[in-house]
């Protein structure tokens, strides 16, 4: 199969490509490589790698009538709730109008497509006290990132339902794993959590910032798990124009995952305090019942994939 990995460099993206390339597909990686790295697809030669933006339309224009793709995952975006409040402008050209010009050249070219599947976001249902979040849960999507999110995902869907542009979104939750990027100050937290232990077991004396007290709420999932679940998405026919929440239904504050790390390092991290970021939403917990439906089932508790992930970056 041949499939367009957009944001394939990135963190979701490089493992995705990784697991198709190790099937066997035919896997070609748009990346701006804005938080990306080149370094983490594993199998450079086998990849067809084209560093270059989603905003720009004679690329994206040329890349979607030179191939005839299967499979499309579109993963690129400003993928940081803090990184859109600082860059409203930007994010939307990136994380929608991009988006949209995907989709119209897709109608336009690709006759072949069984999937498009968009990454979207639990960022959508925002801070609704409604928990745990299922797809028909209120939407009140609170940054920029997650109006973006939104209305991406809602014009994925019209273009299944008025232009039979086969297509289906997952709403991420909290996902983790290896080749998340820990460099940005708007990285994911458990990226930045194993940047500050390897770096304190390394000998720099280096504290982590928690914003607020800790007790904001999660649902981590493991890349492992996500992988599967986007599989059974692409490929199922029950799934077409429709949204999936991709979570493990479990909910874990800021304080346990610190709590879980320090014990599988076997030290405390350092660590200090300061107020919560603007845009943040308290608690998010899925509910994945519809994922379900589809044979999903996911296999890594926390603690499983945190002590993976970190026997993976090595001690
Ligand atoms: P990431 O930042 O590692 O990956 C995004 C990739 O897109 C990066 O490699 C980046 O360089 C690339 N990119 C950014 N702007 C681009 C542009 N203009 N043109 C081409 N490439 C561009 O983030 P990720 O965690 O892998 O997220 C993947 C997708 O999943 C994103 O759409 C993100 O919004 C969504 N998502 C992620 C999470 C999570 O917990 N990681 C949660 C919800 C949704
Ligand atoms: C994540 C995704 C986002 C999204 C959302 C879905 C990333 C980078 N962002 O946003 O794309 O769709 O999930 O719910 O993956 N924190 C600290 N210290 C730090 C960094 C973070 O305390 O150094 C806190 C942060 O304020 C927040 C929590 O940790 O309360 C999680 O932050 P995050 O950026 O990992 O994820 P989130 O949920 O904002």
């Amino acid at each position: 199969m041949k499939y367009l990995v957009t944001g394939g460099a990135g963190f979701i993206g490089s493992n995705l490509t990784n697991m198709l390339v190790k099937k066997g597909h035919e896997v070609v990686v748009i990346d701006d490589l804005s938080m990306g790295k080149v370094e983490n697809l594993n199998d450079l030669g086998k990849v067809e790698f084209i560093k270059g933006s989603i905003t720009n339309k004679e690329l994206m224009k040329s890349i979607l009538t030179k191939y005839q793709f299967d499979y499309v995952f579109h993963l690129a975006a400003v993928a940081s709730v803090a990184d859109s409040v600082e860059r409203p402008v930007e994010t939307h050209e990136v994380n929608y109008n991009a988006v949209l010009n995907i989709l119209d050249l897709i109608r336009k070219h690709q006759r072949n497509l069984k999937r498009f599947v968009f990454a979207s976001s639990a960022a959508v249902y925002g801070d609704d006290p409604e928990l745990p979040k299922k797809e028909t849960s209120s939407i009140k999507p609170m940054t920029q990132y997650a109006v973006d999110k939104f209305a991406a995902e809602r014009t994925a869907i019209n273009f299944n339902n008025l232009y039979n542009v086969p297509a289906s979104a997952v709403r991420f939750f909290n996902v983790y794993g290896p080749n998340q990027n820990p460099e940005s100050p708007y990285s994911g937290v458990i990226s930045i959590l194993l940047d500050r232990y390897t770096r304190n077991l390394k000998g720099e004396n280096i504290v982590f910032t928690l914003f607020g007290d800790g007790s904001q709420v999660r649902d981590f999932i493991f890349i492992e798990d996500v992988l599967h679940a986007l599989l059974l998405v692409s490929e199922s026919e029950i799934s077409l124009g429709q949204v999936f929440n991709v979570g493990t239904e479990n909910e874990t504050d800021l304080n346990q995952v610190i709590m879980e790390l320090n014990e599988i390092y076997g030290f405390d991290l350092p660590i200090t305090y300061e107020a919560a970021r603007v845009g943040d939403i308290h608690r998010s917990v899925a509910d994945i019942s519809s994922l379900k439906s589809l044979g999903f089932m996911p296999e890594n508790t926390v603690f499983q994939g945190l002590s993976k992930l970190v026997e993976f970056l090595g001690r």
